[in-house]
């Protein structure tokens, strides 16, 4: 892996880097802006070697400018208000109007320069997770270079020498501003166009958050009592779909910049993953899984042919992470009578109500919640109640969608005769065989 000319090869670029001289302040270039929390068509390249650009859940790829043969791009990195879904904003910190931050795409070998403006209340910087460049440019406050002071803008600058899925985020205070949500994913595509394609690729980077509910700002000492469980900061069913056509490649690059671990699982299909932040997966160390668990600080990057139509759930698989805010506190109270409780309690809080004595569902209850808050359990589909929350969103497979429509094709008609179906059957117990004795177990 380090071989002497990889070593020439870096000399060579910081001696390159030298030359290019000092950026001036004129030449900085602009910072782009987002407003929106829906994904972004993708940002098809202009010039240079063709790759079929990723698209990212609510979010947004960084325009980029060339200057010379740098490509280059501006984060500024600044308090944010985001919404999670319909109904609750949380003020976050991130970059160029939204957090997380937008998706850095460039192409294996490419000379990037990035400059880094801070407009947040306190020193920070950008490390560039998994990518392989000089220890200078690596981000890390104290360790490789002075903290970015409020108003101060830095650059970095080097080469993509490996295509793959990466991630950025501060090291400098580093608990407090990514628990703020500063981070972003970064997609280095292969030279070679003709490396593992796929006719769609969406990237999305996991982060979590405590936000009591009725506030409005995470709590940045959480270490393990998160409530709210976020793809791209959104959360079901703020989550835009992922629409795909049917037999298409499907390319899912998901990121990791929470605390805990997530079982990533797609319904109705297998995958295998192809890439990591470590880089891409021989073909031969490749195996089927349905669920992929995604580790603390990692990228997990999976392929799957989308050859069956339908909607997919597509989610982690820890049921606390498909739920919102409200929920970790409520007690099982399945089998207790509810009758006394309610009585009880309405005497002491007349809105309070005693739920969930034959299970929680409450798809069809309305509870007085506080402001800026979301159902513990919510969404509706066209049979129903969802009642998630969080971490899940949905794998529409179409056969009729255009190349680059990554539009809500709305729910899926079933064909006739294909969906789980009631039959007449009396409401008594079934009837059952009649029980034989267990045999006796030895120990
Ligand atoms: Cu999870």
């Amino acid at each position: 892996m380090f071989s002497r000319r990889g070593f020439l090869g870096s000399a060579a670029l910081a001696g390159a880097s030298a030359i290019s001289g000092r950026v001036q302040a004129a030449s900085i270039p602009e910072a782009p802006h987002m407003d929106k929390v829906v994904m972004q068509p993708p940002l098809h390249p202009i010039g240079g070697p063709d790759y079929r650009p990723v698209v990212t859940l609510n979010g947004w790829s960084l325009p980029f400018r060339m200057n010379g043969d740098w490509k280059e791009f501006h984060l500024v990195a600044e308090p944010v208000v985001r919404e999670f879904a319909e109904g609750m904003k949380v003020n976050l910190w991130g970059y160029n109007g939204q957090s997380p931050g937008p998706t850095i795409e460039a192409v294996e070998g490419d000379k990037v320069r990035i400059f880094v403006t801070n407009r947040l209340p306190e020193y920070t910087t950008v490390h560039w997770h998994g990518m392989i460049i000089p220890s200078g440019m690596d981000g890390v406050g104290g360790l490789t270079q002075p903290h970015i002071e409020p108003g101060k803008t830095f650059v970095y600058e080097f080469e993509m020498r490996k295509s793959g899925t990466f991630m950025y985020h501060p090291h400098s205070d580093e608990m407090v501003q990514m628990a703020m949500g500063m981070m972003g994913m970064v997609v280095v595509h292969p030279r070679d166009p003709g490396f593992r394609p796929v006719d769609r690729d969406f990237v999305f980077v996991m982060s979590t958050y405590r936000v009591d509910p009725g506030t409005y700002l995470p709590h940045v000492n959480e270490m393990t009592d998160f409530n709210m469980w976020t793809w791209n900061a959104r959360v079901f069913p703020g989550i835009d779909p992922l629409a795909v056509r049917l037999g298409d490649k499907v390319r899912v690059r998901i990121g990791n910049l929470t605390m805990t671990n997530h079982p990533i699982h797609l319904h109705g299909h297998s995958f295998a993953v192809t890439c990591t932040d470590g880089g891409w997966v021989p073909e031969s160390a490749q195996y089927p899984e349905t669920t992929t668990d995604v580790p603390v600080g990692a990228v997990r990057v999976f392929d799957v042919l989308a050859d069956n139509p339908g909607d997919w759930a597509f989610h982690c698989h820890k049921s606390h992470h498909t739920m919102n805010a409200m929920g970790h506190d409520v007690r099982n109270l399945i089998g207790v009578s509810r009758k006394d409780l309610a009585k009880a309690v309405g005497k002491l809080a007349p809105d309070a109500m005693a739920m969930g004595s034959t299970g929680m569902a409450m798809g069809n209850m309305e509870m007085p919640a506080p402001d800026n808050t979301l159902p513990m359990m919510t969404g509706t589909g066209q049979f129903g109640p969802i009642e998630m929350g969080g971490m899940f969103t949905v794998m529409k497979i179409r056969e009729d969608l255009a190349r680059d429509d990554y539009r809500d094709p709305g729910p899926y008609k079933f064909p006739q005769g294909t969906v789980a179906y009631e039959v007449e059957a009396p409401d008594a117990a079934p009837v059952r065989e009649p029980g034989k004795p267990m045999h006796k177990m030895k120990m």
